[in-house]
């Protein structure tokens, strides 16, 4: 089993793993590996597909419009798939041929748009629309949040401030660290500068301008109020414990 084979069923343990708490989403991700590279390609290729949402383009207005959405996972989101695909055939092709010029592109390509693909499956996976006395935050998540910064009051302005002043497009993340056990927030750039080694994202928001820009256009603080009104929890809680589970 060559190196490759053996990065991607890491990935696909961990999909598989947070597939069995309900979504598909990340299933769909999951399932995509394994077919062997085209001709004058070097080692197996993985074949990355956009996953269906779980709900309607329109499900989440007037938090999130429709249109937006549409755009987002249809265009965006696809759009970092293909790149995705693209980039792991061209380094599979460079293998074959022995010939690496263009390296420090396609490896930037993979990062990019893996950090894409995988961002946007978390993102569209802890999302849910908005119905009053469901999804909300169990005691044992604001728990968690009190012990790790105060209150969930206080998780909540920490992470709104992080959104907010993304330089940039870019990303507020509520990392599971495993090495001490810990929850804390972080910023990406693009899809994937600034992140920290090991932390497992368990929430994230978007905060390219794509995201929200024919709504809100440049106020990005109101997005990010709007958006605390359909994140569902209780995928929240669930990506906590299954990543609890690598600790
Ligand atoms: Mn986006």
């Amino acid at each position: 089993m060559n190196h490759v084979r053996r990065d991607f069923l890491k990935l696909s343990g961990s999909t598989l793993a947070l597939s069995a708490m309900g979504s598909p989403l990340l299933a769909q991700v999951a399932q995509n590996g394994g077919e062997t590279g085209d001709s004058g390609t070097a080692g197996q290729l993985s074949k990355h597909t956009l996953p269906e949402l779980a709900f309607p383009y329109d499900a989440l207005e007037p938090h999130i419009d429709a249109r937006t959405m549409e755009i987002h996972h249809s265009k965006h989101h696809a759009a970092y798939v293909n790149g995705l695909n693209q980039a792991e055939s061209e380094l599979g092709k460079a293998r074959y041929s022995n010939n690496f010029d263009l390296i420090q592109h396609w490896s930037r390509q993979l990062s990019f748009n893996y950090g894409g693909h995988y961002l946007h499956t978390l993102f569209w996976r802890t999302l849910s629309p908005n119905r009053p006395g469901e999804n909300g935050m169990d005691d044992a998540l604001a728990t968690r949040l009190s012990v790790d910064f105060g209150s969930p009051e206080d998780f909540r302005a920490q992470f709104s401030a992080a959104a907010q002043r993304v330089e940039g497009g870019g990303w507020a993340l509520l990392h599971y660290r495993p090495n001490d056990d810990r929850l804390v927030i972080c910023q990406a750039e693009k899809q994937h500068d600034l992140a920290i080694w090991g932390g497992v994202p368990i929430l994230g928001i978007d905060v390219w301008e794509h995201a929200y820009y024919l709504k809100y256009q440049n106020r990005r603080a109101d997005y990010i109020a709007a958006w605390w009104n359909v994140v569902n929890w209780n995928q929240v809680t669930a990506n906590l414990v299954e990543a609890q589970k690598r600790n």
